[in-house]
């Protein structure tokens, strides 16, 4: 099978479209990576061109000789539709989790995404935390989520119950919460470590003044998630901008009668008094 045909290709090049029309990805902003599947490496195993083993830059042991398929460092999210093999790679892992080699795409040269500790340290949680189910991970610089960074207090509990206030969907969409990481240098190991550690808890974890990681079953899911997560905060920023208060607003109580309802569990650390 031709590379460009498997469906999770095109599954992740539309994801990754669909998060330029939503102008998350201004010039080479964010990045995206896909665990894929053994039975998916095998249908397009006839087009790898190997390259070089290279040094992860932290280690992920829990992923050894697994292959993922990741946008390119530098590459803009707009060009990943009209130049894929330009744009993303595919790359394998070593038996130890410590180095990678590129056997697909990035034909005019480059490296994977800048924040490949970052998305491998959070495959590698979720793919324990999941038993293998996650398969994504997703960067976007999202403005509404980057706004209240500078108003809010960058608190996991005080993220999580201003945005599920602001959608009824929300608490259903991300029951177990957002964890929040205070600015820190972005593309290193330090950051995956804080990013990673949230994602144990939480599918989604904010960047202060940068942007937002979250992670997913497929594309849908975690596109979606995604989505809901920051027009949940563009309703916060319009509402903050009306007025700084809210005159009436969905209390812990109505929260807790929605949870039974909809079977989903919500943690008391979210439902405080204010
Ligand atoms: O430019 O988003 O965090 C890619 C990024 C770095
Ligand atoms: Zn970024």
């Amino acid at each position: 099978m031709k590379f460009l045909d498997a469906e999770f290709v095109r599954g992740f090049i539309r994801m990754a479209n669909d998060g330029w029309e939503q102008g998350w990805h201004e010039r080479n902003g964010g990045n995206l990576s896909y665990r894929v599947k053994p039975e998916e490496v095998v249908r397009i195993k006839g087009n790898f061109q190997i390259g070089e083993w290279q040094p992860i830059g932290t280690s992920v042991p829990g992923l050894a000789e697994e292959y993922f398929l990741v946008t390119g460092s530098g590459k803009y999210f707009r060009n990943v539709i009209l130049r894929p093999e330009d744009s993303i790679c595919m790359i394998e892992l070593d038996d130890k989790g410590e180095n990678y080699r590129i056997v697909w795409g990035l034909v005019n040269g480059g490296r994977p995404t800048s924040e490949l500790p970052s998305h491998l340290m959070n495959h590698e949680v979720k793919k324990i935390a999941t038993k293998g189910r996650y398969h994504v991970i997703y960067h976007a610089h999202t403005a509404n989520i980057i706004a209240l960074t500078f108003v809010l207090p960058l608190r996991d509990e005080v993220f999580t119950r201003e945005l599920w206030e602001m959608a009824t969907e929300c608490p259903v969409v991300f029951p177990d919460g957002i964890g929040v990481v205070p600015w820190m240098v972005p593309g290193g190991r330090d950051i995956a470590v804080a990013t990673s550690r949230l994602m144990r808890e939480y599918d989604v974890a904010i960047w202060a003044h940068h942007g937002m990681f979250a992670a997913g079953e497929n594309f849908d899911l975690t596109f979606g998630l995604m989505h809901t997560v920051e027009k949940s905060a563009q309703i916060l920023v319009k509402m903050l901008s009306m007025r700084p208060d809210k005159l009436q607003t969905i209390q812990p109580d109505e929260f807790r009668s929605l949870a039974k309802d909809f079977k989903v569990t919500l943690s008391e650390k979210f439902l405080y008094e204010k």
